[in-house]
């Protein structure tokens, strides 16, 4: 197959072949290194044709998703989640910023892994994407008629919220789970404030199962189990007659908390833990477990006001494993696993075995049968541990070096991803057997076919997420944006299409067809449902509100002036509210807002919509303000000023637009 070795791989210490450090070799040719001439044809999205699927991509540090259209590549948006966003002034306004409240204070950034789409009967069904922040514990809704975020909701008494944002077949949970165990608050463990060597005694990790309405799609903790102290690192729900299951993997059942790269590198074998959550969760809503004291932040956009509002909440109800007795097991799985998927019908759970170059394969029918029989080798808290030769169905054999995660294309074969050797390697489910690779470039980390994790895969295409991009683009200095790789699967070889370069670090990506949500979208706010408090719904009803030291403006644009445009009698140490409606009810012309020396940001006010941001003036002088938006041909004469005045100045409010004051 492919003759391509761009690195060498220096292992140190016989440790863990992700130590490898990558030396080039020279990128010399190779007739994979780019597509054939007949690619461009089915990348080619002509001027004015739209993609078929949209690509939801997160961001990693960059805390937000982003949007792109498929086979281009093309960037369609940016949606700010975890982070404020100057953009749009997201996490800066007053309606937006509490959607980045958490139990530590406002958090403005985070670090986005999983995108999943919620689903009806294993389906996309392109009512909202969730994701997790694996920083700060958080999961995120985002309404895909809006590309915004509705909903963020902190999750308690864990850390590195990794394995997070996976959903069962209706979305009727999203799960999260804690990669970096941590002591729990009394009653449950012994206390927050402990010695680090107290690891194997007094951390716990932490499972979360979180409630999906599925009218509102308001998110609500349900319950927690609490685990073990391994590092839980992946996760997926069952599908079709898996369904009732999630299972996670999981690496350090060493339980070490020091150079966990040779600590937690020493067994043989790690697990995966399977649960069925149908069970727990009846489990639960019987009264099982503890409700306990938190402390964690819901955040939730009210659709008619635009606000979004913190909600502290207080309690937590927390299971532990012996609560759950046939409900919940281990499959012990090789060295250090990390991705976990499902294949469309529901009866294989692959993981790859990133420290070993093989994917194992499970089946269902064993894991069931290994139930029935209790074959079980031990338990571990509580927690039964299942015999590995029972519970496996294959070992998918040179899997490359570093097999990371697995797609499936609804056709009967898997497409794993392999870090080391930057490799795809597409495998055969019946047979277990490697049937084509392909290069990447390069070191590919998640790998997405649309549907991948459906009951029908769309098929198609596969997108490698590479995590470096090297000599692909022009350089841009030390730091060059991720780059993905678009594959062609319709046929028995993997075929390179394209190379597109992205934001931030993607981790994963989901893709939907644009037909589920293109004909759906918001295209403006209409202004008589518009009931944000500081709407001013027409240009009579601007105005300029002093009371003390606070200042509201009730602000109109329009093509192409603002109501007021001209305002006096704003003084040293005032607060003064900004709170902007834009009058057009037409899709696509938003105005801007920003003002000289505002110190968090422009905005941006979506047709029919109103935006509050707050201006603390420090210094006399009379200040500019215009719109940011090419709006129209007089954009440039959307524009105003306010006067601001010394602190005990008897300059009177006055405001109006083409009127003297
Ligand atoms: Cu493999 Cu965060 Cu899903 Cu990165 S994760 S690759
Ligand atoms: Cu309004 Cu430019």
């Amino acid at each position: 197959m492919s003759d391509y070795k761009p690195f060498k791989t220096i292992l140190t210490g016989g440790m863990a072949l992700l130590l490898a450090v990558f030396i080039f070799s020279g990128c010399s040719s190779s007739k994979n290194h780019t597509a054939n001439d007949d690619a461009a044809d089915q990348v080619y999205v002509p001027p004015g044709k739209h993609d078929e699927f949209y690509s939801f991509m997160s961001g990693g540090w960059t805390g937000n998703i982003s949007v792109y259209g498929i086979p281009s590549g093309r960037h369609l948006y940016t949606i700010p989640v975890f982070s404020q966003d100057p953009t749009d002034g997201y996490g800066y306004t007053e309606e937006t910023k509490a959607l980045l409240n958490t139990s530590h204070g406002f958090i403005p950034w985070g670090d986005t892994h999983h995108v999943e789409p919620s689903k009806t009967d294993g389906l996309y069904d392109g009512r909202w994407v969730f994701v997790n922040d694996r920083n700060t514990p958080r999961l995120a809704r985002i309404n895909l008629k809006e590309f915004r975020t509705d909903e963020t909701l902190e999750i308690p008494n864990t850390a590195g919220n990794h394995a997070a944002s996976f959903t069962s077949s209706n979305s009727e949970y999203v799960s999260a789970m804690s990669e970096y165990s941590i002591p729990l608050p009394k009653p449950l463990g012994n206390g927050t404030d402990v010695a680090i060597d107290s690891y194997a005694e007094n951390f716990k990790g932490m499972c979360t199962m979180v409630k999906v309405d599925q009218k509102t799609g308001h998110l609500n903790v349900d319950f927690q189990i609490e685990l073990p102290p391994f590092d839980y690192d992946l996760g997926r729900f069952g599908l079709g007659e898996s369904k009732d299951w999630v299972f996670y993997t999981d690496y350090n059942s060493e339980e070490a908390h020091t150079m966990l790269e040779v600590n937690a590198s020493q067994n043989d074998k790690d697990f995966v833990l399977a649960i069925n959550w149908k069970k727990a969760a009846k489990i639960a809503h019987q009264g099982k477990g503890q409700v306990v004291s938190a402390e964690y932040d819901h955040n939730v956009v009210n659709h008619k006001t635009g606000w979004a509002k913190t909600e502290v909440k207080k309690k937590v109800r927390v299971l532990q494993p012996s609560d759950l007795e046939g409900a919940i097991y281990f499959l012990p799985g090789p060295k250090s696993p990390h991705g976990i998927n499902v294949s469309p019908q529901g009866k294989y759970i692959s993981i790859g075995g990133k420290l070993s170059s093989t994917v194992t394969v499970y089946s269902l029918d064993n894991i069931r049968k290994a139930i029935a029989n209790h074959d079980v080798s031990k338990t571990i808290d509580d927690i039964p541990v299942l015999s590995f030769k029972d519970v496996e169905k294959e070992q998918v054999k040179k899997a490359g070096l570093g097999p990371l995660h697995v797609e499936y294309d609804g056709k009967g074969y898997g497409y794993n991803s392999a870090f080391i050797s930057s490799e795809i390697v597409k495998w055969s489910l019946k047979t277990g057997k490697v049937v084509d690779r392909h290069p990447t470039y390069y070191s590919i980390g998640h790998l997405t076919v649309p549907g991948g994790d459906t009951r029908k895969p769309y098929g198609k295409y596969l997108i490698g997420l590479n995590k470096i991009t090297k000599d692909r683009y022009l350089p841009t200095g030390p730091e060059m944006f991720a780059g993905e790789q678009l594959f062609d699967i319709t046929g028995d070889r993997m075929k390179l299409l394209l190379d597109f370069p992205v934001e931030g670090e993607p981790h994963n990506a989901a893709e939907l067809p644009a037909s589920l949500i293109d004909t759906a979208q918001v295209k403006y706010y209409d202004l008589d449902e518009n009931h944000n408090p500081y709407v001013t719904r027409s240009e009579s009803e601007a105005k300029v509100v002093r009371k003390g030291h606070r200042v509201d403006v009730y602000m109109t644009a329009i093509r192409s002036h603002f109501m007021p445009d001209n305002i006096e009698g704003i003084k040293i140490g005032d607060e003064v509210h900004f709170h902007v409606t834009n009058l057009e009810q037409e899709w696509d012309i938003p105005h801007g807002f920003a003002m000289m020396g505002m110190r968090n940001a422009g905005i941006l006010l979506m047709p029919g919509e109103t935006r509050s941001i707050v201006w603390n003036p420090t210094k006399k002088g009379v200040y500019p303000f215009y719109c940011t938006d090419f709006c129209s041909a007089l954009h440039q004469e959307m524009q105003g000023y306010v006067r601001v005045s010394s602190k005990n100045s008897n300059v009177k409010i006055a405001y109006g637009t083409n009127k003297e004051l």
